[in-house]
């Protein structure tokens, strides 16, 4: 029988104000301790669309607008994010833990947040990273993030979900 979470993927975004404020290795070193199986990695940009879309659940907040200036980097001048895939079990509520709280002042002093975070005058949240917070939302974003050719190997949710999609398509419901 299956463990439950035995092979989770989980999706992590270093953000763009951890990368201004040279936090991209502190980070890695802590996630790498988790010693995770690490799927995907790579930097890229983010277009508002992308942002939108990553943060759909929050679309009806005031802070919203800010969230998306914040993930596409022009709080900060900083044209990219770094983006994750780490893997294994329980790998969504460890990466999660490790990462702490949404708001940095009630994130444990000792996780990524309560360390290395900050409030921002205005209401602005630098905390520094994403973590997907369930396996669901884990799913969503990693096929949100990724193509499945830049992972380093398959996710065997996502060729079962892809062998589902294609066979539909065969079957001309696509
Ligand atoms: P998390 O990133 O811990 O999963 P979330 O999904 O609720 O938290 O919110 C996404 C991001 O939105 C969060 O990392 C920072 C920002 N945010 C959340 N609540 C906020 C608030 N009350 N004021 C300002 N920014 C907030
Ligand atoms: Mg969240």
């Amino acid at each position: 029988m299956a463990n439950a979470g035995a092979d989770e993927a989980t999706l992590v975004l270093i953000k763009p104000d951890a990368i201004q404020r040279r936090q991209v290795g502190l980070v890695l070193e802590r996630l790498e301790r988790l010693g995770l199986e690490l799927v995907g990695a790579k930097a890229m940009p983010v277009s508002r669309r992308l942002a939108e879309e990553h943060y759909n659940h929050l679309r009806d907040k005031p802070f919203f607008e800010e969230l998306l200036k914040l993930l596409c980097g022009e709080l900060h001048g900083v044209p990219h994010v770094l983006a994750f895939v780490y893997a294994g079990p329980d790998a969504v509520a460890r990466v999660r833990q490790l990462a702490g709280a949404t708001n940095p002042d009630r994130a444990e002093p000792s996780s990524i947040r309560g360390s290395l975070g900050r409030n921002m005058p205005g209401g602005v949240m630098e905390n520094v990273i994403h973590a997907s917070s369930d396996p669901q939302e884990a799913e969503r974003e990693i096929m949100l993030w990724f193509r499945p050719e830049e992972l380093l190997r398959p996710l065997p949710w996502w060729t079962k979900k892809t062998a589902s999609r294609t066979t539909r398509a065969r079957r001309g419901g696509l």
